[in-house]
């Protein structure tokens, strides 16, 4: 009580009062870091960083009330600092329980982009605990209207101010050091951001990231044509050549991309109470007429889903922060699928979504790539049960899509981006009575179910392409975007794939990003499991060259994962990279057939390594000048025609398509022109329960179509 009484007194005073918030503000950092953040401290120096890396920074943000005398601007701008920053670091709590990572300058800017998505699983993100962020802020405030911290009119002397100012930035500099020791270069070369983070604290990562996004931006309006010298040599020496068995095997077919979402390659084959989780993907995966892979990773950033569409579509790297659809897509130029499979072989492209259009950013990148129709959430009933927080449920989504579908000319590039197996996992009861596991992770237990749900979504509309003879005509292209269980849920992961959980390492984590991918091309008999190793990069040269197009003259990271010259080489997006035979995690090299870290590798191996290093630095840091500095710009393919955004427009969709059923008469290659001028509709079956639900006036996410100028919101 003595105790007590005397903070309450030393509060009472200008500099106690200070002094009490950045002591309350340490402390919640500290929560933080040991709670909720993952930093990987692994050495007591480390530890001592780890304590005194928010103290430069909060000495020197309370430092500022200093500078006001009168105590009506005094307090509040105590208040405003401690707001701020709380503000700062819990979004970050709640940014790590997702993408184990911290928020860039870039996703903050870029979030009101995806900030329709996020608000519901934001919530599902929050946790009990997270009331201690704000608690220390309410009791503080309480107890000055209860006058036990009483104001202090007394003005602090100036010097004060510039002392603690100045002592702040000495501070810094001291931690600097620091961290330079534990590790050099810390702010020259590229960390990951934990790095920064765990060195110099949230507050300093934030600053130091925010001056890189002006940089970038610098990066841009300076660049010239000469720049993308380096990055043309790269990629044509590292070109593959098709291989003769399998090129062009798919010729003319249409192309349907299935975009499984947060889908994982560990659920193929897997089995929980005795059944499958998905029984049809895994007919599919070990069909005479798939390519499938088992040594497929996915390569995101932090830009997920928009990463892996932008490998997909352009075979360049997503960014190393944020997402580069959102920071860069309005206005990078593009040598995109849509585009050249449109220029190369009359292929109309389109994507089919249940979102809302404006999510990543999707309205303006798929004009710079080339796409012709976007079937967004505006074009679906998304009212009541019939969504989830990410839009459209998957079997309605199918069903739905089919009055569009039918009426598009073939050969198409259709490309459906599914959203119920997404975090946080969530079914109404009806979707799913899948018996799932029991872990006490809701994550991960709810996981199976919608993943199971997505299966039978897939086998629905499959069913109608082979009713409808689409199927022969097509090829189909399956592939995982991501993880959908995040590094910190993979222990309970563990416990339902039979591991141990307690054996569960970094490693076994690695292992974990491999995804699907699959080619099915109804009607081949060779096809099998290749145990090739590749990545979402290799993804649009390997499709190209099985329609027969050349990928040779594009400027494409990836390469044909079907060619004899394909580097099995993966890299992921933070320079982590993973082989057959080994797999390199922070510059720690693991035994893929052991597990075990190699802890005194043979000069044979330094030296492979080191070139492997090498290869995925270099890589990357092309693929990101490409893209930062924009330098498609400067280059033109062999009779590619540079995309102009302000041809396409994703309004009235339907009626573009019969405007050009009918100009094209009996040309007209669309389903629905070959089928007599009927429609296909009713031989769609779906046993999604919401088919008959009564229309809602409610939605779970609200639509607009940004290129309808006549409906601000639609419905
Ligand atoms: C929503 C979706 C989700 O439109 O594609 O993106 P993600 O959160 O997985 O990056
Ligand atoms: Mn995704």
């Amino acid at each position: 009580m003595k105790y007590v009484n005397k903070i309450l007194k030393t509060s009472s005073t200008r500099l106690g009062f200070l002094t009490l918030l950045a002591v309350l503000f340490w402390i919640k950092t500290m929560f933080a870091y040991v709670v909720d953040f993952r930093l990987g401290v692994s050495n007591p120096f480390q530890f001592f960083i780890l304590l005194i890396n928010p103290i430069a920074t909060t000495v020197l943000l309370f430092s500022l009330p200093i500078y006001f005398k009168k105590s009506r601007y005094f307090y509040p701008m105590a208040f405003i600092m401690d707001i701020a920053n709380t503000v700062l670091l819990y979004l970050n709590v709640i940014y790590f329980r997702e993408f184990t990572d911290f928020m860039t300058v870039a996703t903050m800017t870029g979030y009101s982009k995806v900030n329709q998505g996020l608000s519901g699983s934001s919530l599902a993100l929050t946790d009990i605990h997270d009331i201690l962020y704000w608690l220390d802020i309410l009791v503080v405030l309480g107890l000055m209207l209860a006058k036990k911290i009483k104001i202090d009119n007394r003005p602090l002397n100036k010097r004060i101010g510039f002392a603690a100012t100045s002592l702040s930035v000495l501070f810094f500099t001291f931690n600097l050091a620091l961290g330079e020791m534990d590790r050099p270069q810390l702010l020259t070369r590229t960390f990951d951001r934990t790095y920064i983070v765990k060195y110099l604290g949230l507050d300093a990562f934030t600053v130091y990231d925010g001056m890189k996004t002006q940089q970038n931006h610098e990066l841009r309006s300076t660049a010239t044509k000469s720049e993308l010298k380096a990055v043309e040599k790269f990629t044509q020496k590292h070109y593959a050549k098709p291989n003769d068995k399998y090129y062009g095997v798919a010729k003319g077919k249409n192309v349907i991309v299935l975009h499984l979402e947060s889908f994982q390659q560990f659920l193929i084959g897997q089995k929980i109470n005795g059944k499958e989780v998905t029984p049809f993907l895994n007919k599919i995966y070990n069909s005479k007429s798939t390519y499938a892979y088992s040594n497929f990773f996915h390569q995101v950033g932090q830009g997920k889903t928009s990463d892996a569409e932008n490998m997909l579509e352009t075979s360049t790297y997503g960014l190393p922060q944020g997402s580069l659809f959102a920071q860069l897509g309005s206005d990078n130029t593009f040598q995109a699928a849509p585009a050249i499979l449109n220029q190369r072989a009359g292929y109309t492209s389109a994507v089919v979504h249940g979102n809302v259009a404006s999510f990543w950013n999707r309205n303006n990148v798929y004009k710079n790539m080339g796409y012709q129709y976007f079937f967004d959430a505006s074009y679906f009933n998304t009212t009541g049960d019939r969504a989830g927080g990410y839009g459209l449920k998957d079997k309605l989504l199918f069903h739905d899509s089919i009055p569009y579908l039918e009426h598009l000319q073939q050969p198409f590039y259709v490309k459906y981006i599914t959203v119920t197996n997404h975090f946080p996992y969530d079914t109404d009861s009806e979707d799913s009575d899948f018996k799932t596991t029991d872990t006490g992770d809701k994550a991960v237990d709810n996981y199976f179910k919608t993943a199971h749900y997505l299966d039978q979504s897939i086998k629905e509309f499959y069913d109608y392409l082979k009713k409808t003879g689409l199927l022969d005509n097509s090829v189909i292209v399956l592939y995982g975007d991501h993880y959908g269980i995040s590094n910190s849920e993979n222990k309970s992961l563990a416990k339902a794939l039979g591991k141990n959980p307690d054996d569960w390492d970094d490693f076994d984590n690695a292992q974990l990003q491999r995804v699907p991918y699959m080619v099915n091309i109804p009607g081949r008999s060779d096809g099998k499991i290749f145990k090739t190793y590749g990545g979402e990069i290799d993804a649009l040269p390997t499709l190209m060259h099985l329609l027969g197009i050349s990928s040779k003259r594009y400027i494409q990271f990836g390469t044909d994962l079907l060619s004899k010259q394909h580097d099995q080489l993966v890299a992921f997006r933070n320079q982590d990279w993973v082989s057959p035979k080994y797999t390199s995690l922070n510059k720690t090299v693991y035994d893929n057939q052991t597990g075990q870290e190699i802890i005194n590798p043979t000069d044979e191996q330094k030296k492979l390594f080191a070139q492997n290093d090498k290869k995925v630095q270099t890589e990357l840091s092309l693929s990101d000048s490409l893209n930062e500095k924009n330098l498609l710009r400067f280059y033109t393919p062999k009779g590619f025609k540079p995309i102009n955004p302000q041809n396409y427009n994703y309004a009235d969709e339907l009626a573009k398509e019969k405007q050009v059923e009918k100009k094209k008469g009996s040309q007209s290659t669309s389903l629905y022109s070959r089928n007599g001028n009927k429609s296909t509709a009713s031989q769609y079956f779906t046993d999604a329960p919401e088919v008959d639900h009564k229309k809602t006036d409610t939605s779970r996410i609200k639509i607009t179509n940004p290129d309808d100028v006549n409906s601000a919101s639609l419905r």
